[in-house]
């Protein structure tokens, strides 16, 4: 895969996401509760409705991958309406991979909070690669691609810099995303509550003292926060790979770094194995750190400090059990 190739990868998943961008921003306007009486309302996806989709949903991916099957016949599509409801997971392979949100944050769209979004990635020999996430409302369009960067509206990332985007040493001196997620049973969400009860308690009282706790209300926004500075960490479990391939990609490319998201709370791996993993982005469990500039005279104190971080939340987070979004 070139560089040619992916600039053209990149102008292709714009291009899809200003193409469904009206549909979208239509969509968001009209009645999106379960109102029986529009054809936009939310249906209920797992019973408990704070899962839902919409027709908009189902419109923007039919589109983006109609257009995706006559421009690349031979590449492979996982995409959020037709995976989840064919129920089957995703096989894995090294062929080019689209993976799509049409509406990502869903319960924001339905609920006219404008932190919701088209998001498109492209995974290559299993890497993502190239990233869109367009937030229609708010006129914020992200892109990046393996090595060239990344951008919001055609300025680099992170939009906040040094000296105003300071080091962290600590979570007592970040803020971060995370989400309630979809499932509500009560052990899932007692372990969420737990782990963020944690994240949040005094260091003296055995927490993280974390500064500040956000939830947009979807993946993508939250990526887009790290991304842009705005906040240094996300850590969800349960999000799927359509949820964040395309934020990946815009986060890593603005200096930010991805773990996996598995806490280690109440686990015996000893502390000299408690190293942060890589990301396996289809198993549903992620970390994201933004960029950290290095301490003064100190290179690469940046990178160790991200390593940190994310191991200073997972220390204090439990881990979670979900079926993977596909195999290997
Ligand atoms: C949502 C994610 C969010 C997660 C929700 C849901 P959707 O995506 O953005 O991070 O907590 O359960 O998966 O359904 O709005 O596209």
């Amino acid at each position: 895969m070139s560089a040619e190739d992916l600039k053209e990868y990149l102008a292709t998943a714009v291009a899809l996401a200003k193409e469904v961008g009206p549909a979208f921003k239509d969509g968001f306007w009209r009645t999106g509760q379960f109102s029986k009486v529009s054809d936009f309302a939310a249906e209920d996806k797992l019973g408990n409705k704070a899962d839902c989709v919409t027709a908009v949903d189902r419109y923007i991916e039919k589109t983006i991958f109609d257009r995706l099957r006559q421009i690349y016949p031979t590449h492979k599509l996982v995409g959020e309406e037709s995976t989840a409801e064919s129920g089957n997971g995703c096989q894995v392979t090294d062929d080019p991979t689209w993976i799509v949100d049409p509406v990502d944050g869903t319960n924001n769209f339905v609920h006219h909070f404008p932190y919701t979004g088209i998001s498109i990635g492209l995974a290559i020999n299993k890497e993502p690669v190239v990233g869109v996430i367009y937030l229609p409302i708010l006129d914020e369009l992200y892109t990046a691609s393996r090595g060239a960067g990344a951008f919001l509206n055609g300025e680099p990332l992170p939009l906040i810099r040094p000296p105003a985007l300071t080091s962290p040493t600590a979570l007592s001196q970040c803020a971060l995303v995370s989400e309630h997620g979809s499932y509500r049973s009560q052990k899932t969400m007692s372990l969420r509550l737990r782990s963020l009860a944690r994240l949040l308690t005094d260091k003296q009282d055995g927490g993280g003292c974390l500064q500040n706790l956000r939830i947009t209300g979807g993946a993508c926004p939250d990526l887009t926060l790290v991304a842009k500075g705005s906040a240094e960490l996300y850590w969800e479990c349960g999000p799927h790979v359509w949820d964040f391939a395309a934020g990946v990609v815009i986060v890593t490319e603005s200096g930010g770094a991805v773990f996996d998201g598995a806490g280690w709370w109440g686990s015996d791996i000893p502390e000299s194995e408690r190293i942060p993993k890589p990301l396996n982005m289809w198993n549903r469990k992620i970390v994201a750190v933004r960029y950290i500039p290095d301490l003064p005279d100190k290179p690469g104190s940046g990178r160790e400090l991200q390593k940190k971080l994310a191991k200073e939340l997972l220390d204090l987070v439990d881990d979670f059990e979900y079926p993977p979004d596909g195999t290997q």
